[in-house]
């Protein structure tokens, strides 16, 4: 897959777009998780030239994108078919159902019984590892990857439902990929050590070309950020 021109992030000055007049456009930044998973849906689907990228500069955002594309004022957002949606894991679902491309969730009942079960413990996966980041502590950041080194020998890996890449896997290794640099450099704690599934899983998924060209989170600056957020850890 040849790599893709990536647009400088549209600012306060930067003019708006001829919004829905038919183009299909994926508002997101370049650093967010959660626009990562929509960003690695779009990519593994092959909709680069179906979904074209806006991204913003959230610091010094556009007053247009709050008054007349997303009120909620945040990334990801998608307008399509004259409607603009938000929020991450319904626009993965979205574009998986409503695009060509190779299909990201699998046709077995179980597994998408699964993949609900999954997406309905990502805010305490998260949670449990915010727990550790705003203290001393690595217990609860321990329970976390142990709950996900258990959900990938449900079916044995190396991805979360079995032998395909899916939108599970989507999910969750934007939120990994930032948590494991985190728990590495500030509390010299390595999720990997003692979970081969999850070791195996974080490889087997940075062989996937539609999420490689989706890293492009600083390691320091994702340090910075959670430092900011959470603690004043050195
Ligand atoms: N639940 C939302 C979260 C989106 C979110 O928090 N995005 C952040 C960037 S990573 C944002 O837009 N922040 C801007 C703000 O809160 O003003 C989703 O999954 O899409």
């Amino acid at each position: 897959m040849a790599t893709e021109y990536l647009p400088p992030p549209l600012d306060a000055t930067a003019e708006e777009p001829a919004l829905f007049d038919g183009t299909t456009r994926f508002y997101m930044t370049y650093t967010c998780p959660f626009a990562q998973r929509v960003w690695i849906t779009r990519n593994y689907k092959g909709l680069q030239d179906k979904i074209k990228l806006v991204p913003l500069n959230l610091q010094n955002r556009p007053a247009w994108y709050k008054e007349k594309v997303y009120s909620v004022n945040k990334v990801p957002s998608l307008e399509h078919d004259g409607k603009v949606m938000g929020e991450s894991i319904d626009l993965i679902k979205y574009v998986d159902t409503n695009f060509e491309g190779t299909s990201l969730l699998p046709n077995d009942a179980d597994k998408k019984k699964f993949f609900e079960e999954l997406l309905s413990h990502i805010d305490q996966f998260a949670g449990n590892v915010f727990t550790t980041f705003r203290g001393d502590s690595t217990t609860e950041a321990g329970t976390a990857f142990d709950h996900l080194e258990n959900a990938l020998t449900k079916y044995d890996g190396p991805f979360l439902l079995g032998d395909e890449f899916s939108l599970a896997d989507i999910a969750f290794i934007p939120l990994v990929e930032r948590f494991q640099i985190y728990l590495s450099e500030v509390f010299k704690y390595e999720i990997t050590a003692g979970r081969p599934k999850v070791a195996a899983w974080i490889e087997e998924v940075n062989k996937i070309d539609a999420y490689k060209q989706t890293k492009k989170s600083d390691p320091k600056e994702i340090v910075a950020l959670y430092k900011m957020m959470f603690s004043a850890k050195k």
